[in-house]
């Protein structure tokens, strides 16, 4: 949250970031921000925190970019056991104890990332492909955008979903 709102990094939250901000969330670019666009991109902005959290926590060199390499890192911390794989009870228990998300939708996510049906979540048969999917410019590497907006798919295909 902090870190989001405090938009030019000197761990302050100030007069000059509603500025940034301001200036950031004016979509229709009139120099003027209404009540209606700031409460939007408010919303939106809070909708997308745990997923930029998760993309800062993924970029371990901090370049910007979560590389295959990075990736395998986190699947690293997914594969508790580092059989290879990650269960259903790895993924959830991770993914809950960092406070991504409800219960009920990491099992949602654990059946749309498990592309194959298989039951558990593999690097090749899932993961990396996962990976490929979000990678829209095909540079082998993620930016914060397109893991971003690949994560609202994810999640309105989930709220959408039969319960
Ligand atoms: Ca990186
Ligand atoms: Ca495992
Ligand atoms: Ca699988
Ligand atoms: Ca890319």
């Amino acid at each position: 949250m902090y870190d989001v709102l405090d938009r030019n990094k000197d761990g302050q939250f100030t007069a000059v970031d509603i500025k940034m901000l301001h200036a950031q969330l004016d979509s229709d670019k009139n120099g003027e921000l209404n009540d209606r666009e700031f409460l939007l991109s408010l919303k939106q902005t809070l909708y997308q925190l745990p997923f930029i959290t998760m993309f800062k926590r993924g970029d371990h060199d901090k370049d910007g970019f979560i590389t295959l390499i990075e990736l395998d890192i986190i699947f690293g911390q997914f594969d508790i056991n580092s059989d290879g794989t990650i269960s259903a009870e790895e993924f959830l228990t991770t993914w809950t104890s960092r406070g991504y998300s409800d219960m009920n939708t990491a099992k949602r996510l654990y059946d749309v990332f498990d592309l194959n049906h298989d039951d558990v979540l593999g690097r090749e048969n899932d993961i990396v492909k996962i990976f490929k999917n979000m990678d829209y410019d095909g540079d082998s590497k993620l930016s914060e955008t397109e893991f971003v907006s690949e994560w609202m798919n994810i999640m309105s295909q989930i709220s959408r979903g039969p319960r």
